[in-house]
Order: structure tokens, then sequence, then C-alpha cells
């Protein structure tokens, strides 16, 4: 028998519970909102939606995540596009719009233990009485959170585990009180408050600290990017303390290893017992901000494709191994050449340790900057103590390598390995990977034949928005201000039955600086030479118009430059390079100018924007061409870019018979 006798670096590292166990292991998430970023997912068709659901939801399969926090909609931008708001007014209600309803469900069917969050972005407008601050009248918005809370109970039969306050926007204490009061009055006192959602130096922790009704209205501290640590202040709260937002990084390998590292490191370094990533999935257009920060892909419903990113696989080294009441042990450290470990029990002889030698240029999240330090090929024996010695003769062992190294494996089983007599177990740790050593036995890779190809956006294109999909919104759009819903008009003489309508009509309370223009975005952001038809009919909006090569969304949404038709209710059309109308290309008063010989400023219009081959704009109203223009080299209009259709300010507007071709 020929021993290798192991050479370079090797560190021994004790497991157990012989000074008791550690902090309560809260779970892993993923955020769906804040927003818009699941907004393509539900246009899927199945088994390829399913599938998809599965690979985040089903308990040992894919990410199968313990946690999915949602947004609670604004009607406002919120990094991705707005998300529907239950409560348009003070009188109003309405539980069946957007599509986290949906999602929470189709979580909740595959794991009935996932824990449920909402946080709200943007408020619709009425909650700011006149100004932009959700505080105005605390009780107003309480009740508003209040009824969200109520309204997936009563609708939809989901218990929601947590509310937040304001995403990533100042906390007012006395509202965080009255809305525990609130909650508590409504029979929600089961539902707990996260707090404050924002910086690290959580000034929220020194305000618990010093008020005792504050500290029992928060039940959780969440903080946001920490870079693994938390303040002295937020761990003398004694407060569980969560990364209630982190990743935000692009979902390549060092978005991998990004994500693995704080996974572990979140609680060695900052005691934090969750950790939810920004976003769940992507599901919102590639040239939107923030492409493919997210656990997997799925932005093409017209072709069924999606991407399993390394990412996802990172999160079931934890989640399909530890589950939410499980406990940390307090042995979990770093390991002497670089990299950590952490270990959780359920206290009734399971455990699970988890290694992470993430490299500093192989795991650089978006934020904050990472300080350098170094990793080396390793050995490491960890010896189990406590309860687990003796008990535990083997572990199974799974094992990612990500890094530059080639031939990556992700999430593969490597069988078990044996734990020696004395409570032994001796692993080689490469630089880049993730190991996980359990009793847990349950785990698997899951898998699905290979979806669909990817493909283009499909052109031409059209959506008479007909059909109900049981969303309140059709295919593809991607509302970046305002909310577009399908609409049934009651009386259908004028061929419009159903149509697409944009029905915010009032400025949310902003989380981005939304513009005072509405817009949708739909399409391929490669288009150049197209030709969009529509009809469009004003309502209580000024105007409305169609567009092409509009080229952004997100909260810079109001920079939007493209090419916008618009129609006015004074008479006016005209020709803009953006959204704003400020640079204008053509102009014509109907009255006296245009040479357009009909236009039904309140009924319907059909209208057709087309650009041609030799970059020639024109513009039809009713089936006669009503403003031309030529795009110059110094024209500053966007040689690609989303189709859009929009109003002038808040206020409703109808579209129909829409329709892309090629120009
Ligand atoms: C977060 C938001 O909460 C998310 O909705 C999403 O926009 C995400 C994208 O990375 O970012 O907001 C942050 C934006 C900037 C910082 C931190 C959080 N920052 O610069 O530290």
């Amino acid at each position: 028998e020929i021993r290798i006798e192991i050479c370079g670096l090797s560190g021994s590292y004790k497991i157990g519970d012989v000074n008791g166990v550690g902090r309560q292991f809260d779970g892993i998430g993923g955020l769906s909102g804040g927003g818009a970023t699941s907004r393509l997912l539900m246009n899927y068709a199945d088994p390829y939606r399913s599938h998809v659901l599965d690979f985040l939801f089903k308990p040992n399969f894919g990410a199968s995540l313990h946690i999915l926090k949602v947004e609670i909609g604004g009607d406002g931008q919120s990094t991705e596009g707005t998300e529907a708001s239950h409560m348009r007014n003070a009188n109003d209600e309405n539980y069946t719009r957007g599509y986290e309803w949906w999602l929470m469900k189709e979580a909740k069917s595959r794991n009935p233990n996932i824990k449920l969050v909402g946080l709200p972005w943007a408020f619709p407008g009425w909650i700011g009485q006149g100004t932009v601050w959700p505080y105005k009248n605390r009780e107003v918005t309480a009740q508003y959170i209040t009824k969200w809370v109520l309204g997936a109970k009563s609708e939809h039969n989901l218990t929601i585990d947590y509310v937040g306050i304001w995403n990533e926007r100042p906390f007012d204490v006395e509202y965080i009180k009255t809305l525990r009061r609130t909650l508590n009055s409504a029979g929600l006192s089961h539902v707990q408050i996260i707090a404050d959602d924002g910086s690290v130096l959580s000034a929220i922790s020194n305000d618990i600290m010093h008020d005792q009704e504050l500290a029992e209205a928060v039940a959780v501290i969440g903080t946001h990017y920490p870079g693994t640590v938390s303040s002295k202040t937020t761990k003398s709260t004694g407060k569980p303390i969560w990364a209630s937002e982190d990743y935000s990084t692009f979902n390549d390998v060092i978005g991998a290893g990004c994500w693995a590292r704080i996974l572990n490191q979140n609680l060695v370094n900052g005691n934090m017992t969750a950790t939810i990533a920004w976003n769940l999935i992507t599901s919102y257009y590639n040239d939107l901000p923030y492409k493919r920060c997210s656990l997997m892909t799925a932005n093409q419903p017209w072709s069924g494709n999606y991407v399993l990113d390394d990412p996802l696989w990172v999160t079931s080294h934890t989640t399909q191994f530890a589950q939410p009441g499980w406990k940390y042990l307090q042995t979990v450290g770093h390991l002497s050449g670089g990299g950590s470990y952490v270990a959780l029990t359920d206290q009734k002889g399971n455990l699970t340790i988890i290694i992470e030698t993430m490299s500093h240029d192989q795991s650089i999240c978006i934020r904050p900057p990472l300080p350098a330090y170094t990793v080396e090929d390793q050995n490491a024996t960890f010896v189990l103590e406590g309860s687990f010695k003796g008990k535990v003769t083997k572990m199974q062992m799974w094992f990612t390598q990500l890094g530059q190294a080639g031939n990556r494996d992700v999430f593969l089983n490597k069988g078990s390995v044996a734990v020696d007599k004395t409570g032994q177990v001796s692993i080689h740790l490469p630089i880049d990977s993730v190991i996980t050593l359990s009793t847990i036995t349950t785990a698997m890779k899951g898998s699905y034949p290979t979806p669909p190809a990817p493909a283009e956006f499909p052109l031409p294109y059209s959506d008479s928005f007909d059909k109900t999909l049981g969303f309140s919104e059709p295919f593809n759009f991607a509302d970046q201000a305002g909310s577009y819903e399908t609409f049934h008009n009651n009386t259908s003489d004028d061929g419009h039955e159903w149509t697409f309508r944009q029905v915010v009509e009032e400025r949310p309370v902003t989380w981005c600086s939304d513009p005072n223009q509405t817009i949708t975005v739909i399409g391929n952001y490669k288009w150049s030479h197209i030709t969009v038809e529509v009809s469009i009919k004003s309502e209580s909006t000024y105007g409305a118009f169609v567009a092409m090569r509009v080229d952004k969304g997100g909260c810079d949404a109001r920079e939007a430059r493209g090419v916008y038709f618009w129609l006015m209710k004074n008479g006016s059309i005209m020709l803009t390079s953006d959204l704003t109308a400020k640079t204008m290309l053509k102009q014509c008063y109907f009255y006296w100018e245009c040479f357009v010989a009909d236009y039904s400023e309140l009924g319907w219009n059909k209208v057709k924007l087309t650009i041609d081959s030799s970059n020639k704009i024109h513009a039809y109203l009713n089936g006669k061409l009503a403003l031309e223009h030529t795009i110059t080299k110094d024209s500053n209009i966007p040689d690609n870019g989303f189709v859009a259709l929009g109003t002038s300010d808040y206020g409703t507007a109808q579209f129909d018979d829409f329709s892309v071709t090629s120009a």
C-alpha cells in the first residue's frame, strides 16, 4: 500500500455543541420584485413554467428556497418596472392584480413551509396625501399594508410571515409602532416586522436599544448588502439579523462565487441567519438594468428557454441540507488557508457542514467593495464533538467547483465519506469550491429535459388583448411608469371590447424618480427599422403616444430617448426624440397646420409609426400621413430600442390592435 502524504496547508476544526448551539437559522431566500423582476415568468407555457418553479421552490430539487420575499406593488418604478398596487385609491381594494400572488401560491404549493415576506418600494400617490412621504398619515399607510396581508389570506389563503417598512428609504419609528398596533388589531400579531431594510449602519439598531416599544415591534433587523458584517450595536440588540437583500451580481461563475461566500460569511462574520438574493429570477428584459443579477434566468416566454445558472446550485448546498428552525453551531469560522465553514443541526442528530473557499477575484459581489484576502489549496479535518461524536459515522458529500478551473462541477454528489472512530473527517478543499458534508440523504440535483433553444422576440408580433391569461397584464409588456392592464369595456359597438389600459391616475409616492409620463415597453431591443400600428383612445390623460427605439427603462426611464409619436387632446400631434417631449422633431396643430383629415381627440384613432431602411420616420393618423422626419447623424436618436406605448401624464388611456412588423 502506498500512502500519499498530504502536503501543503492543513487545518483542524472542531464541530460540536459542547457549549450549546448558536443562533437559529432562518433560511435562504429569493426576492421577486423591487421591482417587476418576475414580469415575464407567468407568460411561459407549461411545462417550462412549472419546471422553472420547481427549480426555484421544490424541496430537494434545485434552489429549494426557504423564503420568498415579494414586493408590495405601489404602481411606481422599482428597478425593472412597476408592480401593481392593491389599492389605487382609498376606496379601492383588489387582490387579483399583478403576479406576486400567483408566484407565492406556486411557491407554497411546492413547499408549504416556505416563509413569505412583503415589502413596499413605491406607494400609490394617495398614500402621500399630497406629499411623496409615506409617513404623512401613518394610520393610512399601516392600514394599506395590513390590508395587503389580509387580502393575501382572504383571496389566496396565503399566510404572510413578515412585512417590512420602506425599502432602502428612511424609516419612521412612530410608523413602525403604528404598523405593529394595526397588524395586532387586525388579528395579525403573528406577522413579524422586519426593519429597516436599509444600510448596514442600522440606525434602527440604535433606536431599538433606546426604545422598548420599538424593540417589541421589530422582530428582525434586516440590512442590505452588508458585506458580511453587522455592527456591534446591531448584534447587541439580540434580534435576529438578516441580510434581507443581498447579492445583485451577474449570475456567471463570479456571481456564484459571491453568493457562496456571502451565504456562509454573512453568518460567520455578521451573525446573519438569513440571506435573501436580489433577485429571485431574471424574468425581465436583458436591456433593462441589472441584467441577470439573479439565481437563474427565464426571460424568453416566447421561446420557453431558461437557464439554470450556477448561483441556483450554490443555493442548494445550504437549502437542501438545513431548514429554518435548525440551529447554527457556535463552531463556525474561517479556514486557516482562507474561506469559511458553517455547521448546522436540527438538534435531532442531523449535522450539516458547508464549506466555501472562494478566492477574492472569483467572488466579487456588486457591492460593497471586497477587501483583499488570499485563499490557498488546503486540507481540512473536521473533528466532531459533543452530541455528534460517535453518533455521526458517515456524511454525504456534495461538491461544486467554481472559479476559472476548466470542466466545472456543479452540485455533484460525491457519495458518502466516513467519519473515523475519533470523530474526524478529512477532506481536500480546492480553491473556489463549495462543499457540503451532511447526514441528510434526501438531497437531489433535479433535472428536466433541456428547454427549447433561445430565440429572438418574435416579429411580426401582434396583440388585440382579447384573451385574458388570468393575469391583469397581457403578454410581454413591461410597465416602466404607470400601470397597464387588460381592460374590458362594457360596450363593444366600436370593436374595442377588450383593450390595454393605463390605469394610474396620480403620480406615486415614488421609489425612483418616475417620469411624469407613463410608459410600457415591449419587444426586441435590437429593433431598428420597424412599423408599429396601434389604436389609441385618450381618456383622462391629456395625450398618448406610440414609440420605438426606446433606449431606457428602470429608474432611468425618464431619460429614455427614442422616437415618440404623440396625439394630444388640444389637437396637436407631434414627434419627439424623448419621453419628456423636450426635443421636438415635428409638431403640428390639427386645425390649421396638419394635413390630416380626421382626428378624434376623445375617441379611437388608428396610429402607425414606421422607420424605414433609409431612416425616414413616417407617422400616420387614421390612415393618412401626418408627420415625417428624416433621422440624421446629429438627431441624437438611438439606433435601436424597445417599442413602447404611453401617456403624457397620469391619466387613463386605452390601446388596442397592437402590431409590430419589420419596415
Ligand atoms: C437595491 C434595491 O433595493 C433593489 O430593488 C435593486 O434596485 C437592487 C439592484 O442592485 O438595488 O438598491 C440598492 C441600490 C444601491 C445601493 C444599495 C442598494 N448602493 O449603491 O449601495
